[in-house]
């Protein structure tokens, strides 16, 4: 039996499970009165944006969240993070538009089936799928005033109908996405862009940074809604999750290279973390650079910011870089902090293991070093919202190639590792922590190919195989929590 001592890395009620968002793994897009999200519209654009794929079927979850939560028994997990599709809740989005009460019965007994089960809920209420008819309305994020009411009100509908039984809430998942890939790169959905030859709209320039004050207004509006009409009677947490990596210089030796790691970081965390955290303005050099292409914060936003304390910080880690200044002044349509980012230092070594796709190594000492960062700058105690990779090569394997992750197992270790050591020797104070995901799914604009399951998905039999690293993660917290 694990018991608590000081010499325990990790807490007998250390919180833990797998993670999963709506549009990848639900499917039944056009069932019981869902409305359409930019997600679906992205999806069908031609020429494809996302491999010829689509969250139409995906996983068919909506269908077999039974027989994925004897999955998530079956390996042990105390919580689980699920989204909640908005245009299921509210088909057209609006404060003023009808409730599907079809969508709040699905929801509602997704919940019941995990609480018989033990297994601890977690909602995000927002995963990247905003409903196309806000979009159509008034520009969807574009939109900072429209779109932070209808977000209160989508969140009130939520607390109202599951706050009886759902006690942990995160508002956003990875607004720095949100904002850069849906309206910077243009990869994600909605797709707009000035600088990606497949957009045929937006504006790089100033979009994201619009987006970037919905969100957080939209966040800040939703926790303060909490806070004021249902935490007492709830008695739930709420927070945020962000993404974000650990970045280091490219040149140890130059000074610059330092400065442009530590403006890395601030143009990815401190951006949303400044205000939802602090209550504070934007990193100092966000400012310094966009001037006023970045939106102001009124006294009336500072005042609501205020009123938005939250719980905890849910971080989403997978990988870390080395940034390199540039020389000169920033271009428009920067959104970096003027730098380059390597996978290799100016000594040629790499920051980690390559895994199965372009973007993620495995960097575990530099997820060390970022809780460490996080909780020093930010103050709340961080619950691990997103860890997790594809093994190299997976995308072309076999189910029984597949299920001998060796990878990922280490990958795992390596960070859960890493968490254990950011609480006992550097004591960051870290709850919690979800692997992503569950299982294989839509891996947004890389399709399905990119396999991030602990599960194997066959997308033509819809056949769900686990993977060795699924029954081995249990064990894994176990042994970080018995005594040493
Ligand atoms: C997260 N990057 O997105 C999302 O929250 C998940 O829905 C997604 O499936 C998962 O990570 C794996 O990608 C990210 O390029 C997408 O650095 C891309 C990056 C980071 C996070």
């Amino acid at each position: 039996m694990a018991t608590d001592s000081p010499a325990n890395p990790l807490p007998s009620d250390f919180e833990w499970g797998f993670a999963t968002a709506a549009y990848q793994i639900e499917g039944a897009v056009n069932e019981d009165g869902r409305g359409k999200s930019i997600w679906d519209t992205f999806c069908h654009l031609e020429p494809t944006r996302t491999k010829g794929d689509s969250g139409d079927i995906a996983c068919d979850h909506y269908h077999r969240f039974e027989e994925d939560f004897d999955l998530l028994s079956k390996y042990g997990a105390k919580a689980y993070r699920f989204s909640i599709s908005w245009s299921r809740i509210i088909p057209m989005g609006g404060r003023n538009d009808a409730v599907n009460e079809k969508g709040i019965a699905f929801y509602s007994q997704m919940i019941d089936s995990l609480l018989k089960r033990n297994i601890v809920p977690w909602v995000t209420l927002y995963h990247w799928d905003l409903p196309q008819a806000l979009h159509d309305r008034y520009g969807g994020w574009l939109n900072v005033e429209e779109s932070q009411l209808d977000f209160e009100r989508f969140a009130k509908v939520c607390y109202e109908r599951f706050g009886d039984r759902v006690k942990n809430w995160i508002t956003l998942n990875e607004p720095w996405i949100v904002s850069i890939f849906g309206y910077a790169t243009g990869g994600n959905a909605p797709g707009r862009s000035s600088i990606n030859p497949q957009s045929t709209e937006g504006n790089s320039a100033t979009e994201p940074w619009i987006v970037g004050k919905a969100l957080i207004m939209s966040h800040a509006r939703a926790v303060a809604l909490y806070n004021k009409e249902f935490r007492a009677a709830q008695n739930g947490r709420i927070g945020i999750s962000l993404n974000g990596d650990f970045y280091e210089p490219w040149d140890a030796q130059d000074e610059r290279d330092h400065q442009a790691a530590e403006r890395r970081m601030e143009f990815h965390i401190g951006w949303f973390a400044n205000p939802v955290c602090l209550a504070q303005d934007y990193p100092t050099c966000m400012r310094e650079q966009l001037g006023d292409r970045l939106p102001e914060f009124t006294e009336a936003d500072f005042a609501l910011l205020r009123e938005a304390e939250m719980d905890f910080y849910g971080m989403n880690y997978y990988t870390s870089q080395f940034a390199r200044h540039r020389d000169g002044p920033a271009s428009e349509t920067d959104c970096l902090g003027n730098v380059e980012e390597f996978q290799e230092n100016k000594e040629g070594l790499s920051v980690g293991e390559p895994s199965g796709v372009h973007w993620l190594r495995s960097t575990p000492k530099l997820f060390r070093k970022h809780l460490t960062r996080v909780y020093r700058k930010y103050g709340k105690p961080i619950y691990v919202t997103e860890n997790g990779c594809p093994c190299p090569g997976e995308d072309k394997m076999t189910v029984e190639e597949a299920v001998n992750d060796t990878y990922r197992i280490r990958y795992f270790e390596d960070h859960i590792d890493a968490v254990a050591l950011a609480r006992s020797e550097d004591g960051s104070d870290i709850k919690g922590y979800f692997a992503w995901s569950l299982m294989d799914n839509l891996e947004w604009s890389d399709g399905y190919g990119v396999r991030f399951g602990v599960t194997f998905t066959d997308y033509n039999t819809l056949a769900r195989t686990p993977k060795q690293s699924a029954l081995l993660l249990k064990g894994m917290f176990e042994k970080q929590m018995a005594p040493s």
